[in-house]
């Protein structure tokens, strides 16, 4: 290899590490700005926060293809963002406008965009699951090889739609990478307190889905975990699934006082933030230098203050429409 192509290489590589940085910041800072509006009452309805999780939604969506699909829980503005929804988009459809990209009328736990193959979004805990098998089934059965991501809290593992998704993912041998984001609270329910069998790989080993645990907070480790069960996954190898260890700093949702974990525990885990740990190790190897960081932040507040102004400038949706869409419509 010629000193160039080096040369090259690394740039490259650094250029990636970065994105990976400028990525999980642009969540960050959505999501404090989100924070923000909310109690200003501009963002209304409920809102749970991904701040301390992004290492998990930046390094899974690297090695996905803008034909395969994505499937989230209510805890997606991250996943969405890091997918390719606009981050105006995003915002507007926090304001309820019609710019948002569910038309306003999902919010916060309704992201949805068709043209990145962003399925939601979901509300309903567990509810994902069959979607995201049924998503599968459908590529198995036209032979495309796609890949159908889905995360999912551990808490949905209680529930029966798991089970049976699982279930059949094995048996059909579906294109399905489940993504289970497991960061020990469903609300204020510690896992060993809801379920006999803590170990969720133990659970997906019992189907005979090969899984793996991952460390959450570290986004390259994600990256190639994600990577070599994507690939495994599209090859034809069934459905793979990943326990991805993480945590979230914020309360379960705008209303929750917390009174289930330790400030402690928090503060600890607080140590391992995805963000402050993956740039002091690219500040420590010289890939990033002060400057660059500055310039990182400053270009995020741009792209978030932009968003802000654009939802606020949207439209509100005349009293007249809102019944349409309560039968099904084409789309205008
Ligand atoms: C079927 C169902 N039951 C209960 C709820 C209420 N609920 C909303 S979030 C949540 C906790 C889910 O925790 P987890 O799956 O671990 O995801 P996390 O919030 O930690 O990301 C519950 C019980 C719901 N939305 N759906
Ligand atoms: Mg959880």
């Amino acid at each position: 290899m010629t000193r160039h192509a080096v040369a090259a290489h690394t740039a490259a590589e650094r250029e990636h590490l970065l994105h990976l940085l400028r990525e999980m910041l642009r969540i960050r800072r959505f999501e404090e700005k989100c924070a923000e509006l909310y109690s200003a009452a501009k963002i209304r309805g409920f809102l749970h926060l991904y701040i301390g999780e992004e290492a998990v939604a930046v390094g899974a969506m690297q090695p996905l293809q803008p034909d395969d699909a994505v499937v989230a829980t209510y805890r997606e503005h991250g996943h969405a963002l890091v997918r390719g929804v606009s981050a105006a988009s995003i915002m507007a459809e926090m304001y309820g406008k019609v710019e948002g990209c569910s038309r306003g009328r999902g919010g916060s736990m309704h992201l949805f965009d068709a043209a990145t193959r962003f399925y939601g979004g979901n509300a309903i805990v567990g509810g994902l699951l069959p979607l995201a098998v049924g998503l599968a089934l459908a590529d198995k059965m036209q032979e495309r090889q796609r890949v159908t991501a889905c995360f999912f809290g551990e808490g949905a593992v209680a529930e029966g739609e798991f089970h049976e998704s699982m279930n059949l993912a094995a048996l059909w041998q579906l294109p399905v990478l489940f993504c289970c984001e497991n960061n020990l609270y469903a609300m204020g329910t510690r896992l060993d307190l809801s379920e006999s069998e803590t170990d969720l790989c133990l659970k997906a080993a019992s189907f005979e889905i090969p899984a793996w645990p991952v460390d959450g907070m570290d986004v390259l480790a994600v990256e190639d975990a994600v990577q070599r069960a994507a690939t495994a996954v599209r090859a034809g190898g069934g459905p793979h699934f990943l326990e991805l260890r993480t945590y979230r700093f914020r309360p379960h949702s705008m209303f929750d006082a917390e009174l289930y974990r330790d400030k402690q525990e928090v503060e600890e885990w607080k140590k391992r933030d995805p963000i402050t740990t993956f740039q002091a190790l690219l500040e420590a190897q010289g890939l990033l230098m002060p400057a660059d960081a500055q310039r990182m932040e400053d270009e995020v507040a741009a792209e978030v203050a932009a968003a802000v102004a654009s939802a606020e400038a949207g439209t509100w949706e005349p009293v007249e429409e809102l019944t349409r869409f309560v039968y099904s419509e084409e789309a205008r």
